[in-house]
């Protein structure tokens, strides 16, 4: 049965929601939640919950205090306390704003600036990135202190409402994105925001699936706790009762060793993996057969790869879907038969509207056109924090958000992505906004001009291309520019490929013109 959407005036943290589930499930509360992989440490579920309840005691009683509407920064690779400090932090109204630990010292400065946090959680690893005049309180989850904060209270089935009132459209969580157009901007999104998208999975995941034995299902998490598709897919597995298995970093023999170990049976990744694991040799030596399902999710996935895949892995069943930080997940697959469109996303999920628009005309259009998809739910973002000419840009006053895609729907409500109309560079299906790049490169003494756009690439999906024009009596070479552009960013920004050119070619208006740039370098 679909869990009904809780009334808007009742007040409802996510952690009390996604709690409530969890309990309305009746799993054992020795059941594992979390386990980590490189330590193989696990955590049970009432285990979890007096973590969360002995943290938000703690962080309760700070001093100075933290209340309702502050923000908290995390710059934390994935560990199992990240969980607990989310659930916390939530339950208190807490503000959570974490960010990729590998971020540079520049952009992370920028994401506290954005943010304004009262306190920032790290760790010893991490903290050194942080502008310490700009935070009062910094915790490192890898501390003492912190660990006494989390054993205050052993176990626990429920959790307290603790006295604090947390609205629905309280604010929640600042993830960072940069939209369709500029540099990175503060996505501030509410509990309802979670609330609605969970209602909305919830409904879909409990219907009994005849492909799928009756058992404890045991999630390995690829992607990152600090992306909105990791972020949402932790509460969601711990609303349906799953084991998750945590990998603080990336390493694809490690994970190939976690499925066998821990016997994974479903696994939410970005298109990169599926790549590795339909060429690699290597997932030949271990046993996979736990593996039923991998939700895909992030960037564009092909046609051949799947095929490769589904070749491999006749047994593992692909189920796409399509999200955007400022939207949540729009669209997905339900059961065998709907995965096997491979070049579809899947339908709208629970509660979406949509609509294609033609970019010119703004008209709406039918099945079969093209156009920029257009969305309209409950769980699409308040807004970009203190920047209220992108939101209006973004957000209509109607609720529509512009995704910055471009996309058709079949007769049958399936949707296809077919290009990104937005600035937008996913590597890996991480974000490289070519505003952040573009003045880097323009501020080297040999550039006289530069632009960034995306160049295909099997592996990446895309890599950011730079095209450059040399200033007069400059010979500065690829390898020159490529390198001043890798100190200053996060690695999966780095420029990887370089042309140069005699202008770059702008509009009247002196907007860059992409379009001509990506054409350019596909015909040469
Ligand atoms: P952001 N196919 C093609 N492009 C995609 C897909 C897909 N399946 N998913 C995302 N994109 C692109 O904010 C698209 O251009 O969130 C989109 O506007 O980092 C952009 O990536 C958004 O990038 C889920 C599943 C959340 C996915 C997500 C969103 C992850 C990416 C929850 O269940």
């Amino acid at each position: 049965p679909p869990v009904p959407l809780p009334p808007l005036s009742q007040p409802l943290s996510i952690t009390h929601f996604a709690l409530s589930l969890l309990q309305s499930s009746a799993v054992a509360p020795t059941t594992t939640v979390l386990i980590d992989a490189a330590s193989d440490r696990h955590v049970s579920y009432e285990n979890f919950i007096g973590q969360v309840h002995s943290l938000t005691l703690s962080l309760r009683s700070l001093a100075p205090a933290l209340s309702k509407g502050h923000v908290a920064f995390i710059l934390s690779p994935t560990s199992l306390h990240v969980p607990v400090l989310y659930f916390s932090l939530l339950a208190l109204g807490v503000v959570v704003s974490p960010a990729n630990p590998i971020g540079s010292e520049s952009e992370i400065a920028h994401q506290v600036r954005l943010t304004r946090p009262a306190i920032a959680f790290a760790t010893s690893a991490t903290a050194h990135k942080l502008p310490r005049d700009e935070l009062r309180t910094i915790i490192l989850l890898d501390s003492p202190e912190f660990l006494s904060m989390l054993n205050g209270v052993r176990s626990s089935d429920t959790l307290p409402d603790f006295g604090i009132e947390v609205s629905q459209t309280d604010s929640m969580a600042i993830l960072f994105s940069s939209g369709t157009t500029g540099r990175v901007k503060g996505v501030l999104l509410t509990h309802r925001n979670f609330i609605a998208q969970l209602a909305g999975v919830h409904a879909l995941r409990r219907e009994p699936d005849p492909t799928l034995p009756d058992e404890q299902t045991v999630s390995l998490f690829m992607p990152p706790l600090f992306h909105v598709y990791g972020f949402f897919m932790l509460v969601l597995a711990v609303t349906m009762a799953e084991t998750l298995v945590l990998r603080e970093r990336f390493d694809f023999e490690a994970m190939l060793r976690a499925v066998e170990r821990y016997k994974v049976s479903y696994m939410p990744v970005s298109p990169p993996l599926i790549v590795s694991l339909a060429k690699s040799e290597l997932a030949q030596k271990y046993d996979l057969s736990s593996l039923r399902r991998i939700g895909c999710g992030g960037a564009p996935l092909g046609n051949e790869v799947v095929e490769r895949f589904t070749e491999k892995f006749p047994n593992v069943e692909i189920v796409q879907g399509y999200g955007l930080t400022e939207g949540g997940g729009v669209t997905r697959m339900i059961g065998p038969e709907e995965s096997k469109r491979y070049a579809s996303v899947g339908r709208l999920a629970e509660n979406m509207e949509a609509k294609i628009v033609d970019p010119e005309t703004r008209e709406a259009l039918p099945p079969g056109r093209r156009g920029e998809l257009w969305l309209r739910s409950p769980t699409v973002m308040k807004g970009y924090i203190g920047d209220d000419k992108a939101t209006a840009e973004t957000l209509h006053s109607d609720g529509w958000l512009k995704t910055g895609d471009l996309c058709f729907f079949d007769d049958e409500g399936f949707l296809y992505i077919v290009d990104r109309l937005k600035e937008l560079i996913k590597y890996k299906a991480y974000q490289v906004p070519p505003a952040e790049l573009e003045p880097i490169l323009q501020s080297h003494p040999d550039i006289a001009d530069a632009a960034v756009i995306p160049y295909p690439d099997e592996e990446a999906g895309q890599i950011p291309m730079a095209y450059v024009v040399r200033k007069p009596g400059s010979n500065i070479n690829e390898a020159a520019v490529m390198d001043f552009v890798a100190k200053q960013v996060a690695p999966y920004k780095k420029i990887r490929r370089v042309s140069f050119i005699n202008s770059i070619p702008k509009s009247p208006a002196g907007k860059i013109l992409r379009r001509e740039l990506i054409s350019h370098a596909l015909s040469s």
